[in-house]
């Protein structure tokens, strides 16, 4: 399929998902958010993408809603079940890593996108900010829920209420972020560590991602069951064979995914 809204790229088993409207700082528009359902229900759901990078095209993650074409006092609960909502579900439920590659602004849902991926790899021009009190709105797309599990509940009160701008440093320190990737040239070598991640056991990532995100709904109890019943299913997995085997026999493992 052909996407006016997004540019991909497939290396070495990692799907690159760029947000391309540049001229609008990658603002959301309806057609770009099913194209990128479609992505990630679609292309990056297959067995041969073990890792996806989503960034942005030009100098911008994403500057959120497209305010041109988003109707703000219109049916909004519509808009975002469905329009934002499956994308966010999708990014949660895709079992393999997620990696946001945080280039520039990420503002509003553009924030929202990023905090919904599973970590945030981020280039020295990162910028986030909540941007919906800017505006008179309120958090969504999921930023409710994730920002005070990244940062804790008084720092997303603070950033949601001041609406001030984060940047890289910043966002590292609070947990808006988790590394930094700096460089020239933020696209490849964000990409690079992502390929480099689509090379691991990704099924025991896909079952970590599980245990991670279902770990604030569950109780200990309900936990150490999840836990034992993941890792019976890594414990079958050809990936725990090769890699006890690369163990003994001193060599760097050569993962498959399954
Ligand atoms: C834009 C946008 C944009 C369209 C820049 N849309 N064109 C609401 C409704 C429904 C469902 C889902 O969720 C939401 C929540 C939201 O996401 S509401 C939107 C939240 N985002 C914002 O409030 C950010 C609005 N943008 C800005 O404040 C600035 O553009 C930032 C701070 C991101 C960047 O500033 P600058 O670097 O100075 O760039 P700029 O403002 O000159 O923008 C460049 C172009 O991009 C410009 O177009 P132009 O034709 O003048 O060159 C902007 O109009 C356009 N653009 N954001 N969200």
């Amino acid at each position: 399929m052909e996407y006016q809204n997004l540019t991909l790229e497939e290396r070495d088993g990692a799907l690159r998902i760029s947000l391309d409207r540049p001229e609008v700082l990658n603002a959301l528009s309806f057609e770009l958010l099913r194209e990128l359902n479609d992505v990630l229900t679609g292309p990056a759901a297959q067995e041969g993408v073990r890792a996806v990078l989503l960034t942005g095209a030009g100098r911008a993650f994403s500057a959120g809603a497209d305010l041109g074409s988003t109707d703000v006092s219109g049916d909004i609960r519509t808009v975002l079940e469905e329009s934002y909502h499956p994308v966010v579900r999708s990014i949660a439920k895709l079992d393999k890593p997620v990696i946001a590659g945080v280039n520039g602004v990420a503002a509003g849902a553009g924030m929202s996108l990023a905090l919904a991926c599973d970590f945030r790899l981020l280039s020295e021009e990162a910028l986030f900010t909540v941007g919906f009190s800017g505006i008179g709105l309120v958090m969504d797309a999921g930023c409710s829920y994730f920002l005070p599990r990244l940062v804790g509940l008084g720092r997303a009160m603070e950033l949601a209420m001041s609406n001030r701008r984060v940047g890289a440093e910043e966002a590292l320190a609070i947990g808006l972020g988790e590394r930094i990737v700096a460089g020239a040239d933020f696209a490849e070598e964000a990409f690079a560590q992502v390929r480099q991640l689509a090379q691991g056991p990704t099924l025991g990532y896909a079952l970590a991602k599980r245990e991670l995100r279902e770990s604030f709904a569950n109780d200990l109890d309900l936990q150490l069951l999840l836990e034992a019943d993941s890792q019976a299913r890594a414990a079958a997995s050809h990936d725990l064979r090769e890699g006890l085997a690369a163990f003994r026999e001193k060599r760097a493992p050569r993962f498959e995914g399954r």
